[in-house]
């Protein structure tokens, strides 16, 4: 018998909720308050500036100027030109400080004053957010608003930064992102008033930075792939994977983010973590020859601290990297080192004999005091990971990154050194927002409550003295997990770092989630779907209750900003789905997807809680691949779906997992999961799935794809047995596959 949905709503009032959708900003209200991150003091007084054609802007530093005109572009109908004297005054005050502004709104014009180019800055960034959020969008003329006026509500504005340093990091060796990207991440960053950009440029999965002298580190190091010197990663496939800046694109780079008022912290991680450094170059390496793997479980990726010509090399690069970035500190990572390399070279371990070490520990703290010297060399200071000062010994200059815990920031701070606080459990981007999202979980999850509860000096215990040493919050996106799908990395990034911006620049006491939550919701969604983020929305709330075979079903938009779309045939709901605005009441709760919208971006899809049921035959289960120690074959008979198999090594090409139930199963569709649940660690990349229905000839379903699966549906008769193939070795170091998904 057909099953039966049924859905409790007026039509009428679906497509009122629709029309909503696409509500992009409430005029009335949006202009008050709803700044991110919040001011000091915004103080609302009686009347407006009515903006309208003819007004001009006075003062201000040239690119200043430039950049509040381009904005203006983009909704008015009329030009912003920049005259001797106007009615948008960008002035001087020395007693502020060069972050600081005030910004005034009165009936005649706005008033701006600042010390220096950055506060000038800052101040143009919050008159942005008092503007229609089309200002974000990168169009101007009759593509813009071409508002003819805009009433700018009177205000008088006082702010400052909490903290100087305010930063974001990007690893771009994982993943790699080119110019444009990064030039528009930047202009992300400097919306919410960052000014560091943290920029991982060197990792064990590329080397992204040209350097003249070792044309080879871009030349080879930058490419992973099967024909490469480094092999596949992250699921990056086996054709040529990577890239890298040339010294004009970084110069060009660098000076944009200056524009913006963003420092690049340009990182060279070092001496572990260099594997892209050793396929090009592996006279750096140890004289040991054992095969011991990084906890990331890279092997060979270690400079060896004992042989003189690393430092040489090293004086070489880091002599072209001073010279392209203008800030004052290089960051030489120093995190994760695998120092059984060390343990097991003569070289290493003559030079401990000879300075009197007692570990190989303290060869991490020679190495960096080494790198300390030649970057000063170069007018430069010394940051990395807080293992650099696991040992003490460095100079107080240094800058230590805590992100291990609040202790090895402690342990940095005890020493009195200055630190950044990049503290996974807080700061880390690449963790998942909720269980069900994709990300990393090794530091917990972040959803925007943890990020937002973070307080930079008061989560640590600190006497105020040892407060001055905390330079400011960082958030983190390592890209492990960023090479797909398309725009990830906005989706782990936003609304996350918003929140980071807010503990950065406002202060402790004016923290209040809920408000910051309705900010979002009545105006910063809408900023930054102009400004072309695709950032994170939640997925809907789903409840159900069943009475005999009838279950209800309630889905709740996370905002009154968005709609919750829906699908009874167990597909992701799409934009012309229709929407949940009332109870379902259905006979099959499997079936049901629901996702949120705002406008184009949607949600993952939520389900109804515990509704999926899946077939569980009697299977036996056999392989020609050695299993990992705790993994075998075997737990992929049991349908526990916590458990699943993971190869000790890399596949070889013509490896199988053979399925082989006991009676045939009739079913409507078997879905092969590959990866580890959850996570997305060693997928079969390349590899393809068969079945058979007698157990003896077999037909090919499907190859896996990046996503790591394949459904298989429509058999002509009870299937006997399913088998997985691995075509190709993909990122060679192991395969995982998950219990079958049978219905
Ligand atoms: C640890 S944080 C690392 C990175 C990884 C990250 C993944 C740090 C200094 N090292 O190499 O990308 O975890 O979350």
């Amino acid at each position: 018998m057909k099953k039966i949905t049924l859905t409790l709503v007026l039509t009428a009032l679906a497509t009122l909720c629709a029309a909503q959708e696409g509500l992009m900003w409430n005029r009335s209200k949006a202009v008050r308050n709803d700044f991110v991150p919040l001011p000091q003091s915004v103080e609302y007084t009686p009347g407006e500036f009515v903006m309208c054609s003819g007004m001009s802007i006075e003062g201000g530093e040239p690119f200043n100027v430039r950049y509040l005109r381009e904005h203006f572009s983009r909704v008015f109908d009329f030009d912003v030109p920049a005259t001797r004297m106007g009615n948008i005054r960008l002035l001087r005050k020395s007693s502020l400080d060069e972050e600081e502004y005030e910004l005034e709104v009165t009936p005649d014009g706005i008033t701006i004053r600042s010390s220096a180019k950055a506060g000038e800055f800052h101040a143009i960034q919050t008159l942005l957010q008092m503007m229609p959020p089309e200002i974000y969008r990168r169009v101007s003329g009759p593509d813009g608003l071409m508002l003819k006026e805009y009433k700018l509500p009177c205000a008088r504005i006082c702010d400052r930064p909490r903290f100087s340093y305010r930063g974001s990091m990007l690893d771009v060796s994982r993943t790699f992102f080119d110019k444009e990207y990064v030039m528009r991440h930047i202009d992300w960053l400097a919306y919410h008033k960052i000014n560091s950009f943290h920029w991982h440029l060197a990792d064990d999965n590329g080397w992204r930075i040209e350097i003249k002298k070792y044309p080879l580190l871009t030349g080879k190091g930058a490419w992973r792939g099967a024909d490469e010197v480094l092999p596949p990663s992250f699921n990056s496939g086996s054709g040529r994977y990577g890239g890298f800046y040339t010294q004009d694109d970084i110069r060009e780079i660098v000076a944009y983010a200056a524009d913006r008022n963003i420092t690049i912290i340009p990182e060279i991680d070092l001496p572990g973590h260099s594997r892209s450094v050793a396929a090009t170059y592996p006279e750096i390496l140890c004289r040991s020859d054992g095969d011991f793997l990084s906890v990331q479980g890279e092997g060979k990726n270690v400079f060896c601290v004992g042989k003189e010509s690393n430092y040489k090399m090293l004086d070489n690069i880091f002599k072209e990297i001073a010279a392209l970035f203008p800030g004052q500190y290089i960051h030489i990572g120093g995190d994760e080192v695998q120092m059984q390399h060390w343990k097991n070279c003569p070289d290493c371990q003559a030079l401990m004999k000879k300075e009197g070490m007692k570990d190989e520990g303290e060869l991490l703290t020679y190495f960096v005091t080494r790198l300390e010297k030649i970057l000063a060399k170069y007018g430069k200071k010394l940051a990395g990971w807080d293992e650099i000062s696991s040992n003490g010994g460095l100079d107080k200059t240094s800058c230590v990154y805590a992100w291990r815990s609040n202790a090895s920031a402690m342990k940095a701070i005890d020493q009195g050194m200055n630190v950044v606080l990049q503290i996974g459990a807080y700061c880390y981007l690449d963790m998942k927002y909720t269980p069900d999202e994709r990300g990393h979980n090794w530091a917990g999850l972040v959803p925007m409550e943890k990020i937002y509860s973070f307080d930079p000096t008061g989560t640590l215990d600190l006497t105020e003295e040892q407060k001055k040493l905390v330079r400011g919050p960082q958030a983190g996106l390592w890209t492990e997990l960023l090479i797909f799908p398309p725009h990830f990395s906005e989706y782990q990034m936003f609304p996350r770092l918003c929140a980071l911006a807010e503990i950065g620049w406002s202060d402790q006491e004016q923290r209040d989630y809920a408000d910051f939550d309705r900010r979002l919701c009545n105006s910063h969604f809408a900023r930054m779907y102009n400004m072309n983020i695709r950032f994170r929305i939640p997925y809907p709330k789903v409840d159900a209750s069943t009475c005999g075979e009838f279950t209800t079903v309630t889905a709740t938009s996370p905002y009154p900003s968005m709609v919750v779309r829906y699908t009874t045939d167990g597909t992701d709901p799409v934009a012309g789905s229709p929407v949940a605005s009332g109870p379902i009441i259905t006979q099959s709760p499997e079936s049901l997807r629901f996702a949120t919208f705002y406008n184009d971006l949607r949600s993952i899809s939520a389900r109804v809680p515990d509704s999926e049921r899946f077939l569980t035959p009697e299977v036996k289960v056999t392989t020609d691949i050695t299993p990992n120690r705790n993994t075998p074959v075997s737990v992929l008979e049991d349908y526990d779906r916590n458990t699943y198999f993971r190869s000790a090594n890399a596949p070889e090409v013509g490896n199988w997992i053979l399925f082989e139930f006991t009676e045939p199963v009739e079913c409507n569709s078997i879905e092969v999961l590959s990866n580890i649940p959850k996570t997305q660690f060693w997928g079969i990349t390349e590899g393809h799935v068969e079945y058979s229905l007698d157990g003896v000839s077999f037909v090919r379903a499907a190859d896996f794809d990046r996503h790591n699966s394949v459904l298989m549906k429509d058999f002509e008769a009870p299937v006997k047995a399913v088998k997985v193939v691995v075509d190709g070795k993909g990122e060679k170091k192991a395969i995982s596959l998950q219990d079958l998904k049978i219905k």
